[in-house]
C-alpha cells in the first residue's frame, strides 16, 4: 500500500491507523505545489490535490479520508480500528467520521487555513466552532473515545484537533476536548505517528 501525506495534515489519521494496526505502508510526502518526490504531479493521483490518497495492493486509488480510513480498518485485524461491519457501533463510527469531516474539518478549519480566504470568511469559520465543539464535548464528557473503543474516527478527530493552536481556535476553552487530545497524544500509535511527521513538518 502507498499512502500519500502532508505532515500533520488530516492524512496523519491514516498514519495513526497504520501504526495502531501494524499495517505495512509506504508513505509518500506530497510537496508544496502538488509535487511528488519523483517529480510527478500529485493531481494525477488525487484530482483535487488533497491528501490522503491510498494506492492499494490490488491497484485501486482511494481518496477522501473517511474512505481511506475505513479501507485501512477493514484490512486490519478485527476490532482494532473499527467495530464489526453491520454493527450499530460501526454505523456510529461512520457518523463520527462524517461529522469530523463536514462539521469540523471543512466547516471550521479549512477556511482558517485557506490562503485565499479573507478576514470575513475566517471570522465566520471561527463562529462555527462552538456548535460542533459543544456536541463533541458533551459526547466525550463521559467517554474516553468517540465509540466504545478507539477507532479511526478518533484518529481523524485527533488530527483535526491538533490544528487548534495554528488556526487560532482556543481549545483550552473546551476542557473535555483538550483532555481527550492529551490522552490520545499519549497513545503509543499516535505518539509514533506524530514523532514520524514532526521533523518533516519542521523541515517544510
Ligand atoms: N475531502 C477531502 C479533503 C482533504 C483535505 O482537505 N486535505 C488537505 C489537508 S488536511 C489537503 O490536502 N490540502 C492540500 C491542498 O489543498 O492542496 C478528504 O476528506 O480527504
Amino acid at each position: 500500500m502507498k499512502l500519500y501525506f502532508i505532515p500533520f495534515a488530516c492524512s496523519l489519521a491514516s498514519r495513526i491507523a497504520t501504526e495502531e494496526a501494524g499495517l505495512d505502508a509506504e508513505f509518500v510526502q506530497v510537496l508544496p505545489g502538488h509535487k511528488l518526490p519523483d517529480g510527478g504531479d500529485y493531481r494525477d493521483v488525487s484530482p483535487m490535490g488533497y491528501v490522503p490518497a491510498l494506492e492499494t495492493r490490488s491497484g485501486i486509488t482511494l481518496t477522501e479520508g473517511p474512505a481511506v480510513l475505513q479501507y485501512l480498518a477493514d484490512n486490519a485485524a478485527d476490532g482494532v480500528l473499527a467495530p464489526a461491519l453491520f454493527s450499530e457501533e460501526r454505523y456510529r463510527m461512520q457518523l463520527w467520521l462524517n461529522f469530523v469531516s463536514t462539521e469540523v474539518h471543512k466547516a471550521v478549519f479549512a477556511p482558517l487555513f485557506a490562503k485565499d480566504a479573507g478576514e470575513a470568511e475566517k471570522q465566520a469559520a471561527l463562529g462555527r466552532v462552538a456548535k460542533p465543539f459543544a456536541v463533541l464535548s458533551k459526547h466525550l464528557e463521559s467517554r474516553e473515545h468517540l465509540g466504545a473503543s478507539f477507532t479511526v474516527a478518533d484518529a481523524y478527530l485527533l488530527a483535526v484537533l491538533n490544528w487548534c493552536e495554528t488556526a487560532g481556535v482556543d481549545i483550552a476553552a473546551w476542557p473535555v476536548l483538550l483532555g481527550y487530545r492529551t490522552r490520545l497524544r499519549a497513545r503509543p500509535s499516535v505518539a509514533r505517528a506524530m514523532a514520524a511527521e514532526m521533523p518533516l513538518l519542521k523541515a517544510a
